[in-house]
């Protein structure tokens, strides 16, 4: 029997006159969540001290022959099952992690020191979540658990970057070379197998990615026990503290297009508390949720200072009141609790408790600084760009308005390439969002800027491929104005980068990162070509 999703998914191929170009706003495609869906405001809060991952330790010297002769730091970091409590007052959750954490390890780097890490995998045989087997790389041919480790940032040579069809399953390992020849960054790392890295994230297999080096060390800007990273995720749990994911009908293709988790997690933990000094912190936060923008705010109503964007630092910082992240995106920020001797402050992103800060008493000397001038970010001119490409981010709904997939450009995944760049060469890529939702944008290897986001005609759009532009220009936001390798590419909106694709030649992705989009399609290879 052909159930009507699995009838529309073959129409995609055979007559894809079935799919509509989303129009009106659908609904989204999940089932509730059960009745046995924990509600996490029934959880006292504040009553769990926040996790601090543990800094990997290098495991010896290796050489490894893509890398060179000379012989390189080597990390070993196994994927395990493992169970850990999220709140005092919730049982044991089953989580996957690297080095048996979630999250992993920090993997703390220096710029320009390469380094190796081994990647393996000794997960069980069995995924803990449930596989829509209909979904591009995952059908039922394919092994359950498969996967392959991601440097989200990283400049990385293209047989390390974690190409989405390069897993491999448990038993098995990767040795990947990460040259770290880039500037002082806040990275993460995190799965990317095709067709299931929703469901491998989900389980607990994300971790951050330092990169440091001179420029920024001499800035003096808050360190040690002063720089924390914030890792941000929401889950959905059971009573019993299971982690539960929703599913869609029919049973065969539990896909669904969004995940928003009920409780929120920082660094593994459900509304932990800080205890900090008065005076400066620097927190580097990571928004490593599947689809959940965060839109972060003090209680105190105080701003904070934004130093970094994805691909490291600004060129002076910004205040900010509200501190918002796409899924992938990340910021570094300065927070100064000097002036809030003995308080208790809240971190909320809109109506959701995050974490508190309890600020001691007393007088604490604070030698750090954030300087007027953090590190120049030089323009890339539009006129040193060699080719614009126009793309469009596509949702394609079934007859009910349900999504069904989403196409980057109107391609599928196995469709052949067609973002070609050339080495060191400028591009000007437009991404002409037809969808209602948002999309953070993510290329692989490359970092770049945002040139502009304006608002355009869609229905002209989509039925003349006629771009006629509705809006005023709007400059890239001030927290966004330095170095990017994720994109929020908004409804309704052109959004324009200029990218020099400086690196390795080979292939890499270019992906939305809501990642239910990204295992449905939205994704698709690009090749480095070499100058010639
Ligand atoms: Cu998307």
């Amino acid at each position: 029997m052909t159930t009507r999703r699995q009838f529309l998914w073959q129409g995609t191929f055979a007559a894809s006159t079935l799919l509509l170009p989303r129009r009106a706003r659908p609904r989204m495609r999940s089932a509730p969540a059960p009745a046995s869906a924990l509600d996490p405001t029934t959880l006292k809060p504040f009553v769990d001290a926040l996790p601090i991952p543990a800094i990997a330790k290098a495991d010896g010297q290796r050489t490894l022959q893509s890398a060179g002769t000379t012989a390189l730091p080597y990390y070993r970091i196994e994927m395990n099952f493992f169970e850990a409590r999220v709140h005092r007052d919730l049982g044991p959750t089953e989580f996957w992690g690297y080095g048996g954490t979630f999250p992993g390890p920090t993997i703390e780097a220096r710029s320009g020191q390469g380094f190796l890490i081994d990647w393996v995998n000794r997960l069980p045989d069995k995924h803990l979540l449930p596989i829509d087997t209909s979904l591009h790389g995952a059908e039922t041919q394919f092994p359950d658990v498969r996967t392959v480790v991601h440097a989200h940032g990283a400049k990385a040579p293209p047989e390390s970057d974690g190409y989405p069809e390069a897993w491999f399953v448990p038993g098995e390992s990767a040795l990947y070379h990460y040259p770290n020849a880039q500037d002082a960054a806040t990275l993460w790392y995190h799965d990317h197998a095709l067709g299931i890295t929703r469901l491998n994230v989900y389980a607990g297999l994300l971790g951050a990615f330092l990169v440091r080096d001179d420029a920024e060390d001499a800035l003096n800007l808050p360190a040690g026990e002063c720089e924390i990273p914030l890792i941000l995720c929401d889950r959905t749990f059971e009573r019993s503290g299971r982690l539960s994911y929703p599913v869609s009908t029919p049973p065969a293709n539990p896909w669904a297009s969004e995940f928003f988790g009920s409780a929120i997690l920082v660094n593994g933990k459900l509304y932990p508390y800080l205890d900090v000094k008065p005076r400066k912190y620097r927190f580097r936060v990571i928004n490593a949720s599947n689809s959940r923008f965060y839109h972060l705010t003090l209680s105190t109503g105080q701003g904070v200072q934004q130093i970094a964007s994805d691909q490291g630092l600004l060129e002076a910082p910004v205040t900010l009141k509200t501190l918002s992240l796409a899924p992938g995106e990340r910021a570094d920020i300065v927070v100064d609790f000097a002036g809030n001797r003995g308080e208790e402050i809240v971190l909320n992103s809109d109506a959701y408790t995050v974490m508190q800060f309890r600020v001691a008493h007393g007088i604490e000397i604070d030698r750090s600084g954030v300087p007027s001038l953090l590190r120049p970010v030089t323009k890339i001119l539009e006129s040193s760009a060699i080719k614009t490409r126009t793309l469009t981010l596509d949702e394609m709904d079934d007859m009910v308005g349900d999504p069904v997939t989403m196409l980057l450009n109107q391609s599928h995944w196995c469709a052949p390439i067609t973002e070609e760049p050339v080495q060191d060469t400028v591009e000007i890529w437009n991404l002409v969002n037809l969808t209602d939702d948002a999309h953070p944008i993510h290329l692989h290897l490359v970092r770049f800027q945002i040139l502009d986001r304006r608002r355009f005609d869609t229905s002209l759009y989509q039925m003349r491929r006629t771009l006629r532009y509705t809006g005023r220009v709007v400059a890239p936001e001030p927290g966004e104005a330095g170095w990017k390798d994720t994109v929020r590419a908004d409804p309704g909106m052109v959004t324009r980068i200029i990218v020099k694709f400086s690196g390795y030649p080979g292939r890499y992705v270019w992906h939305c990162h809501i990642l239910e989009h990204e295992d449905n399609e939205m994704m698709r290879p690009y090749n480095l070509l070499a100058a010639s």
